[in-house]
């Protein structure tokens, strides 16, 4: 694999181990990135890490997922981060200047460089050519006080890209018809390239949306080649001095290729309650829709809003359905008004929503009863959108738009080609980074109002683990099970005021349940089937557990970022050595790990446990490195000895 993108990459990068799949390495970040729903935590925990100032070539600071500021909460989390990222080194992209993908696409992504950001849909700019890695915001704290950041070295999948989209198809349709491929399991280890003629077919944005959504393929990053149309991205938006040529060798050897034939892609959606749920759109023509959302940092281009707005112009949507279109970027909504695009999008009967994540976490815009919403987004687990009973369907821009127009799905492809809007790159994009903050250290006091909290606090692992199986949950547990975002996002700064929501659409008595438990002295485990902790990077997801008592998950896998959440959050991610034993467990079932000290400092050997009275045994999910650092409480715990 030396000749692919992707390794060339990481060699140059390279500070621990080798390049080996399934081997750890840690390489050296280049830059950073986080959102405010995840930042407030990072930033505490960087500063109790006590360094002075950021250590990378560029950290960024978003405001983009809480951004409704129904109470103080969200604001005071904002002047927190405005002042913190100042005193520390950190560039502020304030709240308004758009969704943290689309802008670090737009001004600071750069080809051949690393990214680590503290949301999941960082491998974004992967599309320029760059390896974007999603983590937790403690590791992303780690990597601005510029610690290595330690991955399992992947196996490169190739996908390879043929010919041109026709008339009517998208990007969008692209990374659906590769999710209906590898689905959203057991892709843990893995990272993307796509390579092939049809590369140079698609544009910077457009890329961007298919590694975007690599992030629902459960892979560690995906990747376009640094080529000439990179190059004039980037020239349209005044960079092109960071961009240099990065292209594959001539057989490098990928661990598996897909083929796709560019021009037999149709126009595709997921349904109901999953990205891999995909189908044609033209076996779904009809179901009758609600409203539609176009937006996210998945499809909230200029070419995309453009697109939307040109199939919209001089028509009216449909009486019954409401449309909400969030452009992702200032630069993307200055550009749309200046040329009248959003007029027509009024006109049409859009509903502007701010420059935000807005109806993509359930922040606003949440459907009706068991109402269908058309989204262009990346994520449809249920209820996320903040209606439990809903269904929502992920489309291209393209099919949304005309969805909207009749009222209900309808098929693209059954719309005269030479009517498509093809809509050119600008030749220069509007440029004005006024809103993005430079830092100015020393001179800020950093502002702490009242839902700004502590870091979490946690302490060494216990000599035995004793406890009860206080869940048992199936297959495919997103993190938005674990620890719901929508109106709940407003504790993000407060872990014991966020804790009480822990798997709350699951069973609202667990967390009462286990914090009684732990006041008793009584640890927790969560017993669950396959691709555990699916979904967000929110470290939350395992913080909130921790805080609560729960000190192991015993589940059949595990996708990669929430695991190393556990890890640094010192819970115990356990994997059945037999998947059988799952069905023996029953909730309320008491469980034993005796030794677990001495169990888990012995590497590369089972863990065992006594649950219900048997004994089973479980594979720790857990490199040499996370081993001390589960044994030390956490990664806080193991970084502050260490820097
Ligand atoms: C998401 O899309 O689920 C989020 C909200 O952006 C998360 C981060 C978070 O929970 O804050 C993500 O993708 O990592
Ligand atoms: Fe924001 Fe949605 Fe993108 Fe997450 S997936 S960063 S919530 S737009």
């Amino acid at each position: 694999m030396k000749g692919t993108v992707i390794y060339k990459i990481l060699k140059d990068h390279l500070l621990e181990g080798e390049l080996t799949p399934g081997k750890e390495i840690g390489i050296r970040i280049d830059q950073t990135l986080t959102q405010d729903a995840t930042g407030t935590m990072a930033y505490l925990q960087f500063e109790a890490l006590g360094i002075p100032r950021v250590r990378t070539e560029l950290s960024v600071s978003y405001v983009d997922h809480n951004t409704l500021q129904m109470g103080f909460e969200n604001a005071d989390d904002h002047i927190y981060l405005q002042t913190v990222n100042s005193r520390y080194g950190i560039y502020h992209s304030k709240a308004g200047n758009g969704i943290c993908h689309q802008v670090h696409l737009e001004r600071f992504a750069r080809p051949g460089a690393t990214l680590l950001g503290s949301d999941s849909h960082t491998p974004t700019a992967g599309g320029m050519g760059m390896i974007a890695i999603g983590a937790g915001g403690l590791d992303v704290a780690v990597a601005m006080g510029g610690g290595p950041f330690y991955l399992t070295c992947p196996k490169v999948v190739r996908v390879l890209l043929r010919g041109a989209l026709r008339p009517w198809v998208s990007a969008k349709d692209v990374i659906l018809t590769v999710l209906s491929i590898l689905t959203t399991k057991g892709n843990v280890g893995t990272a993307i390239e796509y390579a092939g003629d049809g590369v140079q077919t698609l544009s910077v944005p457009e890329r961007a949306t298919i590694t975007n959504m690599g992030a629902e393929l459960g892979v560690t990053t995906s990747i376009f080649p640094s080529d000439e149309v990179t190059r004039a991205f980037l020239k349209a938006q005044g960079r092109e001095q960071v961009w240099k040529e990065i292209l594959p060798d001539a057989s490098p050897g990928y661990a598996r290729t897909i083929e796709i034939d560019l021009s037999s892609v149709v126009p595709m959606a997921a349904l109901p309650h999953s990205p891999d749920n995909v189908k044609k759109v033209s076996e779904l023509k009809g179901i009758l829709i609600d409203q539609v959302a176009i937006g996210s940092c998945t499809n909230s281009s200029y070419r995309d809003l453009m697109t939307v707005a040109a199939i919209l112009k001089g028509k009216k949507i449909a009486p019954s359905v409401s449309l909400g279109i969030a452009p992702g970027s200032r630069q993307v909504f200055e550009m749309i008004a200046e040329n009248g695009a959003l007029a027509d999008l009024i006109a049409a009967g859009a509903r502007v929503l701010e420059s935000a994540c807005g109806f993509c976490i359930g922040s606003g815009f949440a459907p009706k009863s068991k109402g269908v919403s058309l989204r262009t987004n990346n994520r449809n687990f249920e209820g996320r959108s903040g209606t439990r009973d809903a269904g929502i369907y992920l489309v291209s821009p393209e099919t949304a738009a005309l969805s909207v127009l009749e009222g209900k799905l309808v098929n693209p492809l059954d719309y005269p080609a030479d009517e498509y809007p093809r809509i050119p790159q600008p030749a220069t994009f509007l440029i004005d980074d006024s809103m993005i903050l430079p830092p100015q250290f020393e001179k800020t006091e950093i502002v702490r109002g009242p839902n700004i909290g502590e870091p979490p606090y946690t302490e060494p692992m216990a000599e035995n683990l004793k406890g009860i199986v206080g869940l048992k949950v199936g297959d495919k547990i997103t993190t938005d099970h674990i620890m719901p975002a929508g109106s709940r996002l407003k504790y993000r700064s407060n872990i014991p005021a966020y804790a009480r929501y822990v798997f709350e659409s699951v069973d609202e008595t667990f967390s009462s349940r286990a914090l009684e438990n732990k006041k008793m002295g009584v640890f927790t485990a969560i017993v669950a089937g396959e691709s555990y902790g699916q979904g967000s990077s929110r470290e939350h997801a395992a913080i909130c557990p921790m805080y609560l008592g729960v000190r192991a998950v015993m589940a059949k896998s595990f996708e990669r970022i929430h695991s190393a959440n556990l890890v640094n959050f010192g819970i115990l991610p356990l994997v059945f050595m037999n998947p059988d034993d799952y069905n023996h467990i029953q909730q309320g079932d008491a469980f034993e790990i005796a030794n677990a000290r001495n169990q888990v400092a012995r590497n590369g050997e089972h863990i065992e446990a006594i649950i219900g009275g048997k004994k089973i045994l479980f594979t720790l999910f857990a490199t040499a490195r996370q081993r001390e650092i589960l044994l030390e409480g956490g990664l806080l715990n193991y970084t502050k000895k260490r820097f």
